[in-house]
């Protein structure tokens, strides 16, 4: 599909609610931040933003979710901005929907056909498309009504924004309901490799990491700083869709595996945690899943909160200490009192879950996070010290691919071998392999193994 290079112009109109008509947590956010994150998503569609504005109400009104009055007001606004598209950022009913559009003569995109919009461009692998497609299809589905016909011209991505595939869709329903079968068939073929692809691995014994986020918190750059990798990161909100899987060396030799995935935002369309959820089977198949948290951004708490919501809709318990660490990236935005304020807040009594704080960008702080990772991995795992016959090799490469082999070297006439394995594994290994000889070191415990 042929990329629209074309900039357009475009207008954001944003709702807020009155404490008793609001129904989540983004109405209480400072309007400006909400904006500005609004501008951030049109803008990654490659929309210029020529004016806003905010539109107060007691209550959502069924026609047009604004009052006749204010319809008219932005009326003689959008009209002056000479803007093709109004992005409103509220999820509206297809109803609303084609009132507005009727009322205005352009179209308009609610904030979940935006967010479905940059998801269509972003998405690279097989798999990320189909998911997007499907989210795409269902949301259709939910707005057959409506009248797409006076819509513009086709654009990149899925052509969210007008195509022919939409008249396609809105003549023949049972079309795609078969579209909507076939791809998730599709889906399914990719998920099983995927899960062929995670059960080798969890065979060999590497744990798995998972970073989450708030979109544009610094997942990307903290992922190449650890790895070494080279994933796009930019201030683009939404730049990862695909998830992306490396290994991650920890300093005392342990070898991980980690995942970077896709980021959240407040109010993600439920078709779309729903057609993720696939993707973040990393996240919940991880033995460790760190929470990247912007933590000068001033909505960090309420980001926070948007995040732990998704991780709950994925079936994840974000007070799981044991299995989820928060890190506090990009302290150095932050002046000096702040950052001595912050480490304070940072400071856990002993036992509790610890925090990292830390800059993704100037590296400070990421080699305690790496030190606090392997500690977290370790924990209720031992090494155990086996004395093998050379010979017997088919239980040196046993070892060797189900468990993380530390060291090895030949004592009197035997090879003595130093692995690292999960509670449990080595019964596996000597019900397979009986005979040798064995002694055991248990880490973790004390938490010392890795200071
Ligand atoms: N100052 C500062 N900027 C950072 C830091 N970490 C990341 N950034 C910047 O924040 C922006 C977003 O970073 P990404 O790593 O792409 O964020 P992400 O969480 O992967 O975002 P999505 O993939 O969009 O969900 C980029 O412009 C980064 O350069 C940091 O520690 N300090
Ligand atoms: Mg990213």
């Amino acid at each position: 599909m042929v990329r629209d290079e074309v900039t357009e112009r475009a207008f954001v109109v944003l709702p807020t609610l009155s404490a008793d008509g609001a129904r989540n947590a983004r109405f209480s956010r400072d309007p400006a931040q909400r904006l500005a994150e609004t501008v951030g998503l049109t803008e990654a569609i490659g929309l210029r933003v020529e004016g806003s504005m905010l539109v107060k109400l007691e209550r959502p009104h069924a026609r047009a979710y604004v009052g006749t009055g204010k319809v008219e007001e932005l009326r003689s606004l959008i009209d002056a901005h000479h803007v093709s598209l109004v992005i409103f950022d509220e999820a509206l009913s297809p109803v609303q929907q084609r009132n507005l559009e009727q009322s205005w003569q352009v179209k308009v995109l609610d904030r979940i056909g935006l967010i479905l919009e940059i998801f269509g461009r972003r998405a690279k692998t097989r798999e990320g498309r189909l998911q997007v497609e499907l989210a795409h299809l269902e949301y259709q589905r939910s707005r057959l009504v409506r009248s797409w016909t006076h819509l513009g011209r086709q654009r990149g991505g899925f052509g969210f924004l007008g195509g022919p595939g939409e008249t396609q869709i809105e003549s023949d329903r049972r079309n795609l309901r078969e579209r909507i079968g076939r791809i998730k068939i599709q889906i399914e073929e990719v998920r099983s490799k995927r899960r062929m692809h995670r059960s080798r691995r969890r065979r060999s014994d590497f744990r798995s990491v998972a970073l989450v986020g708030y979109t544009n918190a610094g997942k990307s750059t903290l992922f190449n700083r650890l790895t070494g990798a080279h994933v796009e990161s930019s201030p683009m909100l939404f730049a990862t869709l695909d998830p992306t899987v490396r290994s991650l060396w920890l300093p005392h030799g342990t070898k991980a595996v980690l995942s970077d995935t896709v980021g959240f935002i407040s109010d993600l369309p439920t078709t779309l945690v729903a057609a993720f959820r696939a993707t973040l089977e990393e996240v919940t198949q991880s033995d460790l899943v760190l929470h990247v948290r912007d933590i000068a951004n001033s909505e960090t708490e309420s980001q926070r909160e948007d995040v732990r919501i998704v991780l709950r809709q994925i079936g994840l318990e974000p007070d799981d200490g044991e299995r989820f660490l928060e890190v506090w990236n990009k302290v150095d935005q932050l002046d000096l009192d702040a950052r001595s304020a912050l480490y304070k807040k940072a400071a856990r009594p002993p036992g509790a879950p610890q925090v990292f704080v830390l800059s993704a960008q100037s590296g400070s702080g990421v080699d305690a996070l790496r030190g606090g990772i392997e500690k977290r991995l370790i924990q209720g795992r031992r090494i155990v010290r086996v004395f093998l016959d050379p010979a017997a090799s088919d239980a040196v490469s046993w070892l060797y691919s189900n468990a993380e082999v530390l060291e090895s070297h030949a004592e009197a006439g035997r090879l003595v071998l130093s692995a690292r394995m999960q509670e449990g594994m080595y019964e596996i290994f000597s019900n397979k392999f009986p005979g040798p000889e064995a002694d055991f070191s248990e880490e973790g415990r004390g938490g010392e193994a890795a200071e």
